[in-house]
């Protein structure tokens, strides 16, 4: 804010007393000391591990602080193309460890807080995550964050901040249980701005007008006024000074005449109804994963957040005094899914009924302003709104989105005459009852790149999905860009062991900012000693997962055992089903081994952990299964350690950090065709485990990057599910003969009513076993038995890790954002001057 800078005859005072960063051990604990007792109001006599961990933070974030305000200055200063990235879900985790690894100060607090009487990994784990998002996507979305400010582009995020993240999850008596998660309590990494507010509109009508040089106008006019307060968050890269910005809105009713009139007529009941009703639309985020339900709340949300971030980005902009033609060389807007295609129509009707521009000049700015990322290829996840719903909430909207229809339709008319099929397939309205607004077409007509995000993903999205547009706008506008994951959280911070053996070995931790750089591990494979420390950490990451364990269920697992690991949202494509019958089929044969045979089996620990979408039954009757399951398993003495079976309650950002680096095997068992990349795959694989999978998602780059003798690939091929899936719906479907022993053993009330788990039973042997459970059966079970196998190879399986480990310099998100950065953004790295 220009009107309010101080003038430079003055500044010297300010320069000099300019807030300074503390560097070393010594500072850091005057820092700690002085935010416990003055800010905190605590004392040596009453500070325990929760006061330490807010001082810790509040020291941590000053320092922040200083290098956000000056690359936030350096940015507006240089004035060059911005990158905004529109996501309704940031699935953070925890914010501390990341804070002191990127600025490179652990170290200092740990002995700093030793000093004090607090061991460090005590005062980290107070934190409370930060779970704004459900799963991959949310996550995805926090990865390009830390990846953004390490690589030093100039990058906001804009998104929702909701009172209520992810639920919680509670097993009681093996059932879900969801409880709400109220986050924000003494959050100290959040800056609201009361300053900064846009006021969004709902309702109300259009009204049609001329403008005194006779030209058509439209107003729109009357309805509610919602208020959109900005809370920032400090973004650190790491190794750089860059720290971006994440800007989150909160909803608040307007603090306009609206109310007032209402306060005056005597009606204060109702005015504060007002106020209630304003706040909900950032109250809580929705729990569904791959699911999309149509409710008016959801659409509320998207808008509200849209126009907030919209009204912001175009504010800089025009601070700049720039022509709006030169609007797409400043802003690249990147929609994470069809989230905040609204965007798109409220850019387009800011640019025409209150800029005063053209259409097509308007449109043209548009389009190459946004880009599009899809996720995923499950029909039930794609959005469509009812269109009498968003007549009614965003009425202007609506008519924008039939113009953008219009002309779209009357081009491909132009290029496809006399195709009337092809006009209702790709119409941006489904004529249904009610009609319905497709988001998705929406979203690639307002944009100039479309994306998928592993190379299966993105092939199908052109040869089935998106079909007809890759032929209306040709092969040019669709294209991958591969997913990856943050080395800084993913390695460094989750594996503090293997990240300092790797950086012994190559002779530093540049590998964290060029994760190519881990080839030169391959030298190593073979080195005895290395091996051996290699193997001592996987030994040391699976206490630490088995203390969780035992902390959590209160079983005993011994880290001798394989740890066999799926851990993500629970979901019939991803087949936690498969996992947990195989797991049945392995009991059953142990069960009826003898003695000699017994001492031949691989002890194994069958590790779960995921949440269900509230209101998805068939996803909750899995997670039902695998706790009685675990019951029964666990509390057979007969099996003992031979096989455990163990469900770890509400799974999420923090305890992946311990799960991942602790895992011999992980699971990414998708029907074939159905997961967009998966990136978990990704982080198990990083961490020194091995994977089962299938030929889906990112599992086929990954398969190309480590070579195919190091993952274990099982099951049938993309290519063949429709016509398997058409097969059974003619009635040509047998159940596997293993699998069939399984259903019997739970139908015997095994594992207790098997009445419970009587639809899960159906979906495969009535239902035409659409996620192709029983086809896949047999190929899984025989390629877990070559797990068995490979497993007792310990050498073998050691230069398997590393391997592996060496060769996975592809999925950084690095990588990733610098793709994005060349081939949709178009946007630079800004370089810090020290
Ligand atoms: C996930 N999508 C994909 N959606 O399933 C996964 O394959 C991919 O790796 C990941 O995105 C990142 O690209 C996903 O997580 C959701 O959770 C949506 C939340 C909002 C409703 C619709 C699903």
């Amino acid at each position: 804010n220009v009107e309010a800078s101080i003038p430079e005859p003055l500044r010297e005072a300010w320069r000099k007393h300019s807030a300074k960063e503390f560097t070393n051990k010594e500072e850091f604990e005057k820092e700690l000391v002085r935010h416990i007792e003055t800010t905190l109001a605590r004392s040596l006599y009453n500070c325990d591990e929760l006061a330490a961990y807010s001082g810790t933070a509040l020291a941590f974030r000053d320092r922040l602080i200083i290098e956000w305000n000056k690359t936030q200055q350096r940015q507006t200063f240089t004035d060059q193309k911005r990158v905004y990235y529109l996501s309704l879900e940031f699935l953070m985790g925890r914010a501390l460890d990341n804070a002191m690894l990127n600025v490179g100060m652990k170290d200092a607090a740990r002995e700093g807080l030793r000093d004090l009487g607090f061991r460090i990994e005590d005062v980290i784990s107070q934190e409370h995550d930060a779970a704004l998002g459900n799963g991959g996507l949310g996550r995805l979305a926090a990865c390009f964050l830390d990846s953004l400010a390490t690589l030093n582009y100039p990058a906001w995020g804009y998104g929702l901040r909701y009172r209520y993240g992810i639920f919680k999850q509670e097993i009681v008596n093996g059932y879900q249980m969801e409880i709400p998660d109220y986050w924000l309590d003494n959050n100290p990494w959040e800056f609201p701005r009361h300053e900064i507010t846009v006021d969004i509109q709902f309702y109300g009508s259009v009204k049609k007008y001329q403008d005194e040089n006779g030209k058509i106008g439209h107003s729109w006019e009357d309805g509610e006024i919602v208020q959109a307060v900005a809370y920032d968050v400090p973004i650190p890269g790491y190794g750089t000074k860059t720290t971006n910005n994440l800007r989150l809105w909160s909803s608040k009713a307007s603090s306009g005449e609206f109310d007032f009139q209402k306060f005056n007529a005597g009606d204060y009941e109702s005015a504060v109804a007002d106020q209630q009703n304003a706040e909900t639309i950032s109250a809580v985020l929705y729990p569904n994963d791959n699911l999309e339900r149509g409710k008016e709340l959801r659409l509320k949300q998207q808008y509200f957040w849209c126009a907030a971030s919209l009204y912001d980005i175009v504010r800089r902009f025009k601070k700049t005094k720039r022509a709006w033609s030169e609007f797409p060389d400043q802003v690249a807007i990147q929609l994470n899914d069809t989230h905040p295609t609204l965007a798109i129509v409220e850019m387009q009707r800011i640019l025409i009924d209150i800029e005063g521009l053209e259409w097509d000049e308007a449109w043209g700015i548009v389009t190459k302003t946004f880009g599009y990322t899809n996720h995923t290829v499950l029909p039930e996840a794609l959005e469509k709104w009812s269109v009498p719903l968003m007549q009614n909430l965003l009425p202007r909207h609506l008519q924008i989105i039939y113009d953008i229809n219009l002309f779209f339709l009357q081009s491909v008319e132009k290029r496809f005459p006399n195709d009337r099929d092809m006009l209702a397939r790709v119409s941006i309205i489904e004529e249904s009852h009610p009609k319905m607004v497709r988001m998705a077409y929406l979203a690639i007509i307002g944009s100039h790149k479309v994306n998928g995000v592993a190379e299966l993903h993105s092939d199908l999205l052109k040869t089935t999905l998106f079909k007809d547009f890759v032929e209306i706008y040709g092969p040019d506008r669709f294209t991958n860009v591969t997913n990856g994951v943050t080395p800084r959280r993913w390695l460094h911070q989750a594996n503090p062991a293997l990240s300092s053996l790797i950086a012994q070995k190559l002779g530093g931790h540049e590998f964290l900012t060029d994760l190519t750089l881990l080839d030169k591990l391959e030298a190593f494979v073979d080195d005895k000693e290395f091996r051996r420390e290699w193997a001592e950490i996987k030994t040391k990451n699976k206490l630490r997962l088995a203390k969780l364990i035992k902390d959590t269920t209160g079983y005993s697992v011994n880290p001798e055992s394989l740890f066999d690991v799926q851990v993500k949202r629970i979901h019939e494509y991803k087949r936690q089903q498969l996992n947990i019958f195989g797991v049945i089929h392995r009991y059953l044969k142990i069960k009826g081994m003898s003695n000699e045979e017994r001492k031949k089996v691989i002890p194994r620990v069958s590790i779960f952990g995921g949440k269900a979408a509230p209101g998805y039954w068939m996803a909750k009757s899995i997670i039902h299964l695998i706790n009685k399951v675990a019951a029964v398993v666990n509390n057979d003495t007969d099996v003992g350690d031979l096989l455990k079976v163990i469900f770890i309650e509400d799974y999420n950002v923090s305890k992946a950090e311990i799960i991942c680096p602790a895992s011999d095997i992980s699971e990414h068992i998708s029907t074939a065709g159905t997961e967009g990349s998966g990136t978990s795959n990704m982080k198990f694989v990083m961490n020194g485990g091995l994977i089962i999978g299938t030929c889906d998602g990112a599992n086929i780059e990954i398969t190309r990057e480590i070579g195919d003798q190091n993952i274990f690939l099982f099951g049938n091929l993309a290519e063949d599910v429709e016509d398997l899936r058409h097969r059974h719906f003619y009635g040509d479907f047998q159940l596997d003969p293993a699998l069939a022993k399984v259903f019997k053993a739970i139908k015997d009330n095994m594992f207790g009513d098997a009445g419970d788990f009587a639809a899960l039973m159906a979906s495969i042997e009535e239902h035409g076993d659409y996620y192709l459970v029983s086809d896949d059966f047999h190929s899984y079970v025989t390629t877990h038995e070559m797990v068995d196998e490979a497993f007792l190879n310990k050498e073998e399986w050691l230069a398997k890790s590393i391997t592996s480990v060496a060769r996975m310099g592809f999925f950084s998100t690095d990588r990733v954002i610098n793709e994005y950065a060349d081939s949709i953004w178009n946007v630079e790295p800004l370089a810090v001057k020290d």
